[in-house]
């Protein structure tokens, strides 16, 4: 894993996946000795009788015979099982300062936590702590909160449904709400805006439907990185004729050809299949303008239909059976003219028709979207047209078509489910409290960006993380740090180290955990725990390694162990839950409207769908119906409003991922599909733009937001890479330029970091760098 390449840039022509992969993959496992140690275990992920992937949210096919061989999944387990640990004489030996000043990803290269630790102030070290003086510790100063509301609980989506619900519970016992997730920085949009048009906020999609469709639009997602299993889905689907078109302001090298390491042809012959056949490309933030040109130009190709005495573009059936607000829509898209729709999309309007007459020919049309669209101010209203467009023509709710959101983390999905969800129903507390003889918080609780508002104010002080990396995940970063240092106590439930081990609380206890691909027993029994994917398939994982040190505790254990000692037992008698999951999960189907029978139907191999009744179309909004919603176009945006003032040198920045990282996890230094090796500080630039600003390809130049408060925030020292990106857009890598993204950046309904849309200035680096660094 730890291999590092010279730093270059080197356009990758080749399609994606096939032997660049599988080179990669051999040289990450010969490193890592996973090999060596149990090669087998690469073979049961995802399989029936083994753990569920680590790597993302992506489903598989049920009683998958051959194994699905993704890179992403290699590099999670592989990065899972490397044989590097911090003990807590690494830890005595290096300070907290000393550790601050390596990268993210030296951070990550020294391995798996192996016993827990608390800060010792005088040493600026972390020193070993018992597990039950660590529990006592935490337990303590819960108990001493004036407020429960003074603790916020965090979850980043890998955690199980079993840790996550005894986790909410433990939480909501206390007597707080406040549950932070990663979800908030991710898909909240969808999870937001979807339940007003059509009344769930998850996919409507199984992948049978991609078998089916003949038509998928891809808006904002970068899958040959992010989710390459589901590359496999599009390969096939491209294979069967049908229409791939990706809607990005980046033409994504791994969406244009890709050779499947699953075909044995394609791979000895070199040979690759076509993904997608149309590219367009909006500004950033533009797909609102964009999908609203396509709504109009289908109302317009119905007219003509009408006129030539042809069938119907329009879904006349669906919009009157199943439909609600249709006229109003209709009317708004054709008040909207076609010069607005152009500027603020940035695509011409011949394209934008093109568009609309591709979606109109498809009779199954499967939508997907990712991060491109769910993290800009206007996503929320954004995600709601896009079903809008969907529900025109009846492609929600029947075979081979549906809205899909690819969800980032495995279990993300899952957790929401339930109850990491700081906005809970009345419905959902009802139910736990019967089912648990308590009366929980009835007030909202803090969302991410809420929780950071919190520590600024004081008014939240003890933070608690079930995995994650809050530190480098959020936005504003310094604010960010300093909001987590005012904290009296901070408490990370964590496999690896990381940046918000460091920037912690005065009290500050790291707890290690195992991971997914590690066997946990209790009670000397092995014990599964189960995910939710992105289709909402429920399944169960059973780890397969030997845990990384034997003093590991599994989540679900150290959740219950803190509720304990916070708690006491007398109400839940929290280590009786946590000694057999299957307890949990009897108390989840008791809760959880959906979950009935769980343990026996998740005993069957794949595990069991859940309900989601937009697909039967049933429809659980106020009006019994779809909504068509109305939202208009407002171009007075921070970037329109930073443009006025500054002009054209004004860029737009999306933060976005590379190929060898996880998040805030990198594990190499290479972007591959974009041709970036060895170096991460680069910025993506428009020739065009990179000569009006005066520098030229390869430059050093710094970054600062222009906002709307008198606080400077920068990223210095990036080194500009031509690129292939629209005029007036660039962008870089996240986590480094999470300092850019203001904390009030975010987007309306949502209270999402806009991390795709940030207006800055460059300015030529104080710091000039040797042209290799
Ligand atoms: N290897 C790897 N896999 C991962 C992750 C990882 O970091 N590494 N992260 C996981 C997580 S948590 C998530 S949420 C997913 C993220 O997976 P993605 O949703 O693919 O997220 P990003 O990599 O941020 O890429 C966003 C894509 O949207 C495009 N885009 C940016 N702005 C716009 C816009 O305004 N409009 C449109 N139409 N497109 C835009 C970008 O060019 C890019 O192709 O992946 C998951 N899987
Ligand atoms: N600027 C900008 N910011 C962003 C984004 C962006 O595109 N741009 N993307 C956002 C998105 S989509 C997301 S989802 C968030 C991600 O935010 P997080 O989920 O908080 O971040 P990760 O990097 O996924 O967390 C990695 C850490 O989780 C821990 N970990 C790994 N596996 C396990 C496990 O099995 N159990 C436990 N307990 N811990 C484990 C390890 O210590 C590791 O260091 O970041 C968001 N932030
Ligand atoms: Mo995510």
């Amino acid at each position: 894993m730890a291999m590092r390449s010279k730093p270059r840039i080197e356009p990758y022509t080749h399609a994606a996946a096939g032997w660049g992969a599988l080179k990669y993959v051999a040289i990450n496992l010969l490193k890592e000795r996973v090999a060596g140690r149990d090669y087998r275990m690469l073979f049961r992920q995802n399989q029936p009788d083994g753990f569920d992937c680590p790597g993302c949210a992506w489903p598989d096919r049920e009683h998958a015979s051959t194994f699905e061989f993704c890179e992403n999944g290699v590099k999670a387990v592989a990065a899972e099982s490397t044989s590097k640990r911090v003990t807590p004489e690494f830890l005595a030996q290096n300070t907290v300062a000393s550790l601050m000043a390596q990268t993210d990803y030296e951070l990550e290269q020294h391995g798996r936590l192996t016993e827990p630790v608390i800060y010792d102030a005088l040493s600026d070290t972390y020193r070993r702590i018992s597990w039950p003086d660590a529990f006592a510790t935490i337990g303590a100063r819960l108990r001493a909160l004036r407020d429960p509301n003074q603790a916020a609980f965090y979850t980043s989506g890998r955690a199980s449904n079993e840790a996550a619900f005894l986790y909410q519970l433990f939480a909501r016992m206390l007597g707080t709400n406040n549950f932070p997730d990663c979800s908030n920085m991710c898909h909240e949009a969808t999870s937001r805006g979807m339940p007003l048009t059509v009344g769930v906020g998850k996919g409507t999609v199984t992948l049978e439907d991609f078998e089916q469709c003949d038509t998928i639009l891809l808006f904002g997602q970068n899958p040959a990185t992010n989710h390459p299993r589901m590359l496999a889905e599009l390969r096939d689907c491209a294979r069967r004729g049908a229409t791939l078109v990706s809607i990005n302001p980046l033409r994504e090298r791994g969406l244009e050809r890709f050779t499947s390491p699953q075909s044995p042809l394609e791979m000895l012959t070199n040979s690759s299949t076509e993904i997608c056949s149309v590219f367009v490309r909006p500004t950033l933030g533009g797909d609102f303008a964009l999908i609203r040109g396509v709504a109009k130009h289908v109302l317009e190709l119905d007219d003509d239909a009408v006129a030539a005495g042809q069938p119907r573009v329009l879904d006349l059936d669906f919009i009157a059976t199943h439909t609600h607000g249709f006229d109003a829509f209709a009317a708004d898209l054709r008040a909207e003219p076609w010069d607005v729709i152009e500027r603020e999309s940035g695509v011409p309007r011949a394209e934008i028709e093109g568009l609309a007459a591709i979606y109109a020919r498809g009779q199954r049309v499967i939508c997907t979207w990712g991060m491109g669209l769910t993290q800009h101010k206007h996503s929320v209203q954004t995600i709601q047209l896009l079903s809008n467009l969907m529900m025109m023509r009846g492609n929600i709710g029947r075979p081979g078509a549906g809205l899909c959101p690819v969800r980032g983390h495995s279990n993300v999905q899952g957790n929401r489910t339930v109850g990491i969800e700081e906005q809970p129903t009345a419905g959902f507390l009802d139910k736990l409290g019967a089912a648990f003889r308590f009366d929980p918080p009835r007030a909202h609780g803090h969302d991410v960006v809420d929780t950071i508002e919190a520590m600024l104010r004081g008014d939240v002080n003890v933070f608690v993380a079930l995995g994650g990396n809050f530190a480098a995940a959020t936005p504003d970063t310094p604010r960010t740090w300093e909001a987590l240092r005012a904290c009296d106590m901070t408490v990370h439930i964590a496999t690896k180290l990381n940046r918000s081990h460091l920037v912690h609380g005065r009290t500050a206890l790291i707890l290690p955990t195992l991971g997914r691909t590690e066997i946990d027993r209790q009670d000397g029994v092995p014990q599964g725990v189960t995910v939710e994917d992105s289709v909402s398939q429920v399944h169960i994982s059973f780890g397969m390694n030997a845990p990384a040190s034997p003093e590991l505790m599994s989540e679900t254990a150290i959740v219950a162990n803190l509720a304990h000692a916070a708690l006491g037992s007398a109400t839940v008698d929290w280590r009786w839950y946590a000694a057999d999951y299957a307890r949990i999960r009897d108390k989840i189907a008791e809760v959880v409207d959906g979950f009935e029978d769980y343990n026996a139907r998740v005993a069957h191999p794949g595990g069991f769908h859940l309900h989601v009744p937009a697909r039967e179309r049933e429809w659980h909004t106020p009006s019994g119906k779809a909504e068509f919603l109305v939202n208009p176009l407002v171009p007075d945006t921070p970037i329109a409003r930073a443009r006025a003032r500054h002009g054209e040198r004004v860029m737009v920045l999306m933060t976005t991922r590379s190929h060898d990282q996880y998040n805030t996890t990198i594990y190499a230094l290479d972007d591959r599909y974009r041709g970036v090796f060895g170096q991460r500080r680069v910025v993506f630039m428009h020739e065009a733009d990179i000569r009006m600003l005066g520098f030229a390809d390869g430059d050093w130049v710094d970054m600062s937001t222009v906002w709307d408060d008198d606080i400077e925030r920068r990223a210095d020292g990036f080194r500009i890479v031509a690129y292939d990106i629209p005029r007036g857009c660039i962008a870089a890598y996240y986590p480094e330029t999470n300092p850019l993204v203001p904390l009030d950046s975010v987007g309306d309904l949502c209270n999402t970091p806009t991390s795709k849309s940030i207006p800055v200035l460059l300015e030529r680096a104080a710091m000039q760098q040797p042209p290799d660094a």
